[in-house]
This record gives C-alpha cells, structure tokens and sequence, in this order.
C-alpha cells in the first residue's frame, strides 16, 4: 500500500509539474482571455466529477484500514502499555502473539512523542502520538512473528533518535 501511495504521489506530483511547464510556454501566446476562461472552468467542472468519483471511493475503502480502536472491536487484545520519557520507552510487556489484536496504550511522562511501529525492514506499519496525561490507543495484529520496533516520530530534545525499543512478536 506505502509503494502505492508513493508510484501515485510521483505521478501526481509529475502530473502537476508538466500542467505548470504547459502554462508557462503558453503564457507568452496572446490569446483571447474569454475563450481561455471557458476553458480552463470547463476543465475545472470535469476535474470535480472526476475527484469525486475517485476519491470517495478511495476514501470509503482505505477508512477501513485505519488501526484505531473501532466501537465494538474484539474484546481481549493483548495490551503493550508504552510510556515515553526523555529519552527512551517504558513498554509494560516486550513479546505479544501474531494473530491476536495488540492494543497500545500510549502515553508521555514529559513532553510530546510519538510512536512509530516498524517492521524488520524499517517500513512504519502504524503511528500514534504519545501525550502527557491522555492515554492513545492504538490497535494493530501482527501477521508474521519477528522482531519489531517502536522508535519516536516527534523529535523531542536531545537523544530522541535513541528511543527505540524492541518487540517480539512470536507464534501463538
Ligand atoms: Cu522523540
């Protein structure tokens, strides 16, 4: 899904580029403004139809991929409590189960961090921010046992790249 977003985002962004290069050459031809109006509206009516016909249903079925806790979500979920501190992770337990749901309940005892999720290969799998006195939750199963990471994703004073922690993930 990451590889994707970014193939998406390059052709996007490639798209965007080549629509301002066209209006900059054609800039310098004189042109009749009323006609150029009608046009460049006409196309903008097009591009509306077509974000909405794209991107609602995009939107309605990535929304379901999010990893927050949903009303009426599974009960029992092994709990990982992961309190940042400057600068490292108290993490109540450091080996969950693939399979079942793993619930984060995250938290600061100082200032903002965040929590990032990663795999063995370094691709962020989930993220939640970890805030003094209020309690994140985050939810995420593991498919596949390993060895994973939680590193912090707001920078936050000095040694912030040293908050790393390990979690084992093992077969049930
Ligand atoms: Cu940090």
């Amino acid at each position: 899904m990451q590889e994707l977003a970014w193939y998406l985002t390059v052709l996007l962004v490639a798209a965007t580029a080549a629509v301002f290069a066209m209006v900059r050459w054609q800039s310098d031809l004189a042109a009749d403004y009323g006609g150029v109006q009608r046009s460049a509206y006409r196309i903008r009516d097009r591009l509306f139809w077509v974000l909405l016909g794209v991107g609602v249903p995009i939107m309605a079925l990535t929304l379901w991929d999010l990893p927050y806790v949903r009303a009426g979500a599974p009960a029992a979920p092994q709990v990982v409590t992961a309190t940042g501190f400057q600068w490292y992770w108290d993490l109540g337990r450091t080996s969950v189960v693939t399979g079942q749901p793993v619930e984060f309940q995250i938290t600061s005892a100082d200032v903002n961090h965040g929590v990032g999720l990663y795999d063995a290969d370094t691709r962020l799998l989930a993220q939640a921010q970890a805030m003094p006195g209020y309690v994140n939750r985050l939810r995420y199963t593991f498919e596949r046992p390993g060895k994973y990471r939680l590193m912090c994703l707001e920078y936050c004073g000095l040694a912030h790249h040293d908050m790393i922690s390990e979690l084992e993930v093992k077969l049930p």
